[in-house]
């Protein structure tokens, strides 16, 4: 049958139509699939390939059987100032994650011998590295600060967390970011918060979610603090480059930060720094405790010649009941 000049147009007029549909089809699929190129995703794959080959913990049934002992005190794990990437004498990459794997081993064992019904930890910033932080740095480093934040580090935050969760009922992370995060020099105006700790400690938390851990909390602040409350006991925590060096540590310049910081942060009586890489701890004022953080790096050139220092490799843990600190425990790296 010959087609009529009036089917003809009506054909085309639904062709057209049809053509239009794809068109807008075409747009859609092409503005998700822009979307699925941003950075989030971007990292999200960096998570899936830093999984891959990771070996997570799994519980034994004895493990997941133990119940805390009653009336046990929290424990409470300072993490500080790992400076993944940087390179010393004694300190790269590889040996910040075989000391990252002892101190884990270590919290593990204080933590099956106590029975803590909580575990908190603090991460308190200078986990990463950087790589353009000071003048010279790239020739102290033996990795990118992509590849420290989204990979190395989350992934040692990552294996500590998957590590210790099937020991205790409960784990509360809380986070603050510190001065070698920043996203170049002192001074360079940048937002607080483009801070790649801040980077490594959200992937870490991806991480450990896609590993499956159910038993645990985040508290990422954005701001120079965060607070802890461990049985009852307030910690401020801060990276500690708000406070000056000395040598060995200035006990004087933690005091006077104390003293003002009670004035404007609310209920904490223990104060958490790290930064300057120097194990101490002791009472300020009565009822103020400090504690200050080593690092697990060791034979920094930049400590050794300009502040003639160099501390031990070194992490805390602590336990805790409702009238304070119970004990202090040394997490000492080779
Ligand atoms: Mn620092």
């Amino acid at each position: 049958m010959a087609i009529t000049p009036k089917k003809f147009n009506q054909s085309v007029e639904s062709l057209r139509e049809e053509m239009d549909h794809l068109k807008k089809e075409v747009r859609k699929a092409y503005r998700k699939l822009s979307k699925q190129r941003t950075t989030e995703s971007l990292i999200c794959q960096a998570v899936e390939d830093a999984l891959t080959g990771v070996r997570l913990h799994k519980p034994t049934k004895a493990m997941r059987m133990r119940k805390p002992a009653k009336g046990a005190p929290e424990a409470w794990l300072c993490l500080s100032d790992w400076q993944v990437g940087k390179v010393t004498e004694s300190y790269n990459s590889k040996i910040a994650k075989r000391r990252v794997h002892q101190l884990t081993k270590q919290a593990a064992e204080l933590l099956i011998k106590e029975r803590p019904p909580v575990l908190h930890i603090i991460l308190q910033g200078d986990m990463v590295e950087g790589e353009a932080i000071f003048a010279g740095q790239p020739f102290e480093i033996d990795d990118d600060l992509w590849t420290q934040s989204v990979k190395t580090v989350p992934k040692l935050i990552a294996h500590v967390i998957t590590q210790l969760s099937p020991l205790v009922p409960k784990i509360k992370i809380a986070c603050v970011h510190g001065n070698h995060g920043r996203s170049g020099f002192k001074g360079g105006g940048h937002s607080r918060k483009t801070n790649w700790d801040l980077v490594s400690y959200n992937t870490a938390r991806l991480m450990c979610e896609v590993a499956g851990i159910e038993n645990m909390t985040w508290d990422i602040s954005e701001d120079w603090y965060v607070k802890q409350k461990v049985a009852g006991n307030g910690i401020l925590c801060v990276h500690g480059d708000q406070i000056g060096g000395g040598n060995p540590f200035n006990v004087g310049a933690i005091y006077r930060k104390a003293m003002g910081w009670t004035h404007n942060v609310d209920d904490w009586k223990f104060l958490s720094v790290g930064h300057h890489h120097t194990h101490a701890s002791g009472e300020l004022n009565r009822d103020v405790y400090f504690f200050l953080s080593g690092s697990p790096e060791s034979d920094n050139d930049f400590a050794k010649e300009k502040l003639a220092q160099g501390g031990l490799a070194l992490q805390r843990m602590c336990f805790f009941n409702r009238k304070g600190l119970v004990s202090e425990h040394l997490l000492r790296m080779t």
